[in-house]
């Protein structure tokens, strides 16, 4: 496959991909857009040591002037973790980036989308976008783009399940109807996010990087084609008891409704305002549970590499 002209290749991950090296992809809107400043600065670096110190080479990717990076330096990073104008970049916002030159961080479903062009087949996120939920309980209208992207785009996506301040069971029932395998890590359940527990159950379950690895390998071989989503529990000393996060979910969800906030404002306003209301609480939560699925991620590139 040819290398679309907008790709630009830090030097080490173009080593890494040229040797047949694992690497993992690492979004950045979780950088620009889910946390705050210095923490996400931090997280940043953090992810891509952890990815490092397991044996495989990490590529955070996002946009800078137009051009799809795979693979930042430190003044890179830096610039998307301290700058104020940087595009959400999902699906639909890659021809405006393009076309207007803008710095954008990748969403779930950009980093995806940016990973399958460089032929990275492993990615590390914290919890993937999904189906949203009303005030007044039940699931919105409003469904992250995340999800179409792991029905149609060949990535292995590690996460702690999908955010917990999205309705969970509509958000797998989606994944269900669209053909998205969804793969137990250790565990029977989805997780739910800041918590280890969700009361969700899973039909696959893998055990190790190589059963993932072999679970990939059959989607794939089998021309299916598609994601898979792979879910780690957070973390046991970090995770949160569900039902404090789901006082604090609650609020944030009936504000953000009171406030008129929707679209793609509606993610962070919503992480930023349970990080308060739980006084820093799931902030812990989300940075240990990114750390692990980092270095889950790591494992699984190398069972990947190995065959
Ligand atoms: N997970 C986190 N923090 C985040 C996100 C995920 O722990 O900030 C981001 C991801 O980039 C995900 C996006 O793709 O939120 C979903 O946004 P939306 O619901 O607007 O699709
Ligand atoms: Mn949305």
């Amino acid at each position: 496959m040819p290398t679309p002209p907008f790709l630009v290749f830090h030097p080490t991950v173009h080593a890494a991909l040229d040797a047949g090296r694992p690497l993992v992809a690492l979004e950045s809107a979780v950088i620009s857009h889910g946390l705050p400043w210095p923490d996400n600065l931090a997280l940043a670096r953090r992810l891509e040591a952890t990815v490092r110190a397991a044996g495989a080479e990490p590529a955070t990717i996002a946009l800078l002037d137009g051009k799809v990076h795979i693979g930042l330096s430190e003044a890179q990073l830096e610039h998307l973790a301290t700058a104020k104008s940087v595009l959400k970049v999902s699906r639909r916002d890659f021809p405006v980036a393009f076309a207007q030159r803008r710095d954008g961080a990748t969403t779930v479903a950009g980093t995806m989308i940016a990973a399958h062009w460089a032929g990275i087949r492993v990615f590390a996120t914290g919890g993937i976008g999904g189906v949203h939920r009303t005030a007044g309980g039940g699931p919105s209208t409003d469904i992250s783009a995340d999800l179409p992207e792991l029905a149609r785009t060949p990535v292995i996506v590690v996460c702690a399940g999908a955010k917990a301040i999205l309705d969970l069971p509509a958000t797998l029932e989606w994944l269900e109807t669209h053909g998205v395998p969804v793969v137990g890590y250790q565990t029977d359940e989805f997780p739910a996010f800041y918590s280890r527990s969700s009361g969700l159950k899973l039909e696959a379950r893998a055990d190790s990087p190589t059963e993932v690895a072999a679970l990939a390998r059959a989607l794939w071989d089998s021309g299916l084609g598609g994601g898979m989503l792979v879910c780690v529990p957070c973390p046991a000393e970090a995770a949160q008891p569900a039902d404090e996060m789901e006082r604090a979910i609650a609020a944030a969800v009936q504000e953000a409704e009171e406030r008129g906030i929707r679209g793609k404002d509606l993610t962070p306003f919503l992480l930023a305002r349970v990080a308060e209301l739980t006084h820093g609480e799931s902030k812990a939560a989300n940075l240990a549970l990114l750390q692990n699925n980092a270095h889950v991620a790591a494992q699984i590139a190398i069972a990947l590499a190995a065959n």
